[in-house]
């Protein structure tokens, strides 16, 4: 604690803050991999999102130039975008903005810190993509596009760029980006940069960043001399609920046996969109058992980084006694709030007690009107 600490007071605190828009901002990943499907197929081939890590962060140029060679497409790179660049545009309407990127625009505008968007897409797809999220353009003061200067990300040009242009010294900006390029590109114009990797089981990769979260959720804007956030309420973050269901199936066969803890777990299948959209993490809510009522939840979402499990699971503990199992009963969530990410543990003892925590927190949370008002929803009776 007394060293974290010693560190967080040698940061060095900024003034303003320069955003990258696809996979920071943007989940635009299942777009690409949308695109890519359909003109892949055309040729014959067959995209496999394995690549996906080949692209991120890349100028428009690059990206293409890399799916062209990896698939021996008989086309010039040129040719190649312009075959999907129709195809992208259709899609732009269709991107969602990440968990928690509309909160922090709104919290950095509302404090009247300045905010610069800089990205490697031409300033043209730029405006048209944001055009969809209201509120977004108005919140950037600069807006930068890899058509703008002479070299994209990893150079650091774009963001200086965005500091001249904001008339502050790079001392004083905070970066943040999803992608391996746009870190070094911060670092080398000597920003602070908070990566988000936009793919899992990345963090390792991303050692250059100042710091590394994983998802917008878990950013701290104290940390860096900004305004803290002012919506947790009793270490919960209160989120826009939403709702998942289904029989009771078999888990590790881990929860009751190696940690006391059960989770009575759902199939992935059908909710794979869902999933994919919400960050891996520690949530909580409201429970519904068919024939047994409502019970309070608190749940962990993700790949278990202590087992390092290949899949991501949910995971929901009911914080109730029973005395017996319910495989195949109909199981109905509502999350309605979030408390953290995922961690790893020095010892089985520390995980343990971290989730009794959580169980406490969450336990506590819930009695409030804000996340009270759920358990009453007719989705937790209507099995
Ligand atoms: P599995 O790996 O099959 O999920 P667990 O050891 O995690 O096995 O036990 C989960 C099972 O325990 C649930 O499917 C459910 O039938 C039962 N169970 C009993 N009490 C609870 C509880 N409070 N919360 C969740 N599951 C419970
Ligand atoms: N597993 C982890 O590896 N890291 C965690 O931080 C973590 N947090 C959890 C929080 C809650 C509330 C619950 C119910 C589980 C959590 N788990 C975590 C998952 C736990 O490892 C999982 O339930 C077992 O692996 C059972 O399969
Ligand atoms: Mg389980």
């Amino acid at each position: 604690m007394t060293e974290k600490m010693a560190t967080a007071s040698l940061t060095k605190l900024v003034r303003c803050v320069i955003l990258d828009l696809d996979g920071t901002l943007l989940n635009t990943d299942g777009i690409v991999g949308n695109v890519l499907k359909v003109q892949l197929s055309r040729y014959g081939k067959q995209w496999d999102g394995r690549e996906a890590h080949k692209i991120l962060g890349k100028t428009p140029f690059e990206a293409a130039a890399a799916v062209v060679e990896d698939y021996q497409l008989p086309c010039s790179t040129i040719e190649f975008i312009s075959q999907i660049s129709p195809l992208f545009s259709d899609q732009w309407c269709n991107i969602k903005a990440l968990p928690g990127a509309n909160r922090l625009l709104k919290h950095l505008k509302n404090h009247g810190v300045p905010m610069a968007l800089a990205s490697n897409s031409p300033k043209e797809s730029i405006e048209a993509k944001i055009s969809y999220h209201d509120g977004w353009k108005s919140s950037f003061s600069v807006i930068i596009g890899g058509d703008e200067v002479r070299t994209g990300k990893p150079s650091p040009d774009m963001f200086l760029e965005a500091a001249e242009r904001l008339s502050m010294e790079p001392s004083s900006c905070l970066v943040i980006e999803d992608s391996l390029p746009g870190v070094t590109a911060g670092k080398a114009a000597e920003m602070q940069v908070v990566a988000v990797p936009s793919l899992p089981k990345q963090s390792h990769l991303y050692t250059a960043a100042d710091e590394v979260i994983n998802s917008l959720l878990d950013l701290r804007p104290e940390k860096w001399g900004l305004p803290p956030f002012e919506d947790w309420v009793d270490g919960t973050l209160p989120l826009d609920p939403w709702y998942i269901g289904g029989p009771v199936i078999k888990g590790f066969g881990r929860g009751s046996k190696v940690l006391g803890i059960p989770t009575a777990n759902l199939s992935t299948k059908g909710y794979s969109d869902l999933l994919a959209e919400h960050p891996s993490g520690v949530y909580f809510g409201w429970a519904g058992l068919s024939s047994r009522g409502v019970f309070k939840m608190v749940m962990s979402i993700g790949w278990n980084p202590y087992f390092d499990n290949k899949e991501k699971t949910i995971e929901p503990w009911i914080l109730y006694k029973f005395d017996e199992d319910f495989y195949g009963e109909e199981l109905r969530l509502i999350i309605v709030g979030y408390i953290r990410p995922e961690a790893n543990f020095p010892s089985l003892e520390s995980l343990i007690a971290k989730i009794h925590e959580d169980g406490e927190i969450a336990e506590k949370a819930l009695e409030l009107p804000l996340y009270s008002s759920y358990k009453n929803d007719p989705y937790l009776r209507s099995s």
